[in-house]
Parts: structure tokens; C-alpha cells; sequence
């Protein structure tokens, strides 16, 4: 399991998104629910959304649940998540893809890098009609954790200043959609899924601007 990006780099006051993906699911052991515990750094980010991926939902419907808790404690906010396939005999998924994605904004003073952390647990659900009941398992897998990193608005780069290097990072893929493979999500500040000329304005409207 993995956060895409893995690092991401955005601007005070500006919203990012996050897939949570996962690979590699057997055909001999499917994932028929999860539970995700997201955390983060509450100074730097506070959660907008969380949504159910195109996964487990591709072959059975659904009971998703979303608790967003800026204040889980005194330092880091926890967005937990949990999906199921509706049980019994729901036919489960496997290989590849995206359990969730989380949207969250850059708070609009915050400075600084945060690790976006996960504690999962995936479930395998067997049917067993002779006792009309259902057997949770375990699937034993790895999470990679992300990395945002807080900087101003404009600094596409990171590098805490707002230069013309920000500026080409834009528009040397102008026009380019979220489905293209040239297009990078810190280039994308609006976070609308195409580059176009409001991040240029974003970016530009702070041009020169120093991380102090
Ligand atoms: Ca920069
Ligand atoms: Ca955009």
C-alpha cells in the first residue's frame, strides 16, 4: 500500500489530493473491506474530503465511512476511514488499485514538512453458507507512508522562494491534464486537474516572494 504522490509539495492556503493505492492483491486471498487510519501534522494541514477509491467498489457495492478529526491529538489530526464490500459472499477484488483519495489544504501561515502516516488493516471475508456466517482474515501487506511539504504559494519547486524556476515548472506543461503522464500535481495549485493559466496567476501574484 502507498500514498501518490509520494511527496508533494503545496502552497499555504492551497488544497492538495492524495490517492491511497494498493498492488499486488492475490486472486487466492481477495480484499473485501478496509479500515485506514491516516495521520498528519494538524499545525500544517486540516483535512477537506475523503472519498471511497475505484477499487473495492468495482464489483460489489459499498458501505463506506469517513471520520475526519482535526484534533485526534494534541499535535496530529486523523482522518479514519473505513469500506467494505457488502457482506455475505461478496465476490472481493484483486490486483491493482486506488482504495481512497484524501484532499487536504495547506493551512495559510504554516511553513514546514509533515509525514502523511497509515496504520491499516485489510480483510479477506469468506462465506460459510453451511453456518450462514462470514470469517474475517487478515491480508498481510506493507504501507508506505507520504510527505507533504508546506511552502508559500508559488514555489512550485520547494525551495521557499518564488522564482522564475516556479514559473517554467508551470508553464513548460501548460494545458496538460491529470491524465497526461507529464503532468505534476505541484504544478497544478488550484488542485483542478489541468494546468492551466489560474496556476500561473497563482504562482505569478507572488513572484519574488521570499520564504523569510
Ligand atoms: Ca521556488
Ligand atoms: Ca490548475
Amino acid at each position: 500500500m502507498f500514498i501518490e504522490p509520494q511527496t508533494r509539495i503545496v502552497g499555504q492556503n492551497l488544497t492538495c489530493t492524495l490517492k491511497i493505492k494498493i498492488a499486488n492483491v492475490e486472486s487466492t486471498n481477495k480484499l473485501h473491506g478496509y479500515e485506514l487510519k491516516i495521520y498528519y501534522n494538524k499545525t500544517l494541514l486540516d483535512p477537506v474530503s475523503a472519498t471511497q477509491g475505484t477499487f473495492l467498489n468495482s464489483t460489489a457495492s459499498t458501505n463506506f465511512s469517513a471520520y475526519l478529526n482535526d484534533s485526534y491529538n494534541a499535535t496530529h489530526g486523523q482522518i479514519w476511514l473505513i469500506c467494505l464490500q457488502n457482506v455475505p459472499n461478496s465476490p472481493g477484488v484483486f490486483g491493482d488499485g486506488t482504495l481512497a483519495e484524501i484532499t487536504f489544504i495547506a493551512a495559510i501561515d504554516a511553513k514546514g514538512t509533515t509525514a502523511v502516516s497509515i496504520v491499516s488493516n485489510l480483510a479477506t471475508v469468506a462465506f460459510l453458507p453451511a453456518a450462514n456466517d462470514v470469517v474475517a482474515t487478515a491480508i498481510s501487506h506493507t504501507a508506505t507512508n507520504g510527505l507533504i511539504k508546506v511552502t508559500i504559494r508559488g514555489d512550485v519547486d520547494g525551495d521557499g522562494n518564488v522564482t522564475i524556476f516556479d514559473v517554467v515548472r508551470i508553464t513548460r506543461i501548460y494545458n496538460v491534464p491529470s491524465t497526461d503522464p507529464r503532468y505534476d500535481p505541484d504544478a497544478d495549485l488550484n488542485n483542478n486537474g489541468l494546468i492551466e493559466i489560474f496556476d500561473v496567476v497563482l504562482c505569478t501574484s507572488n513572484y519574488g516572494k521570499k520564504d523569510p
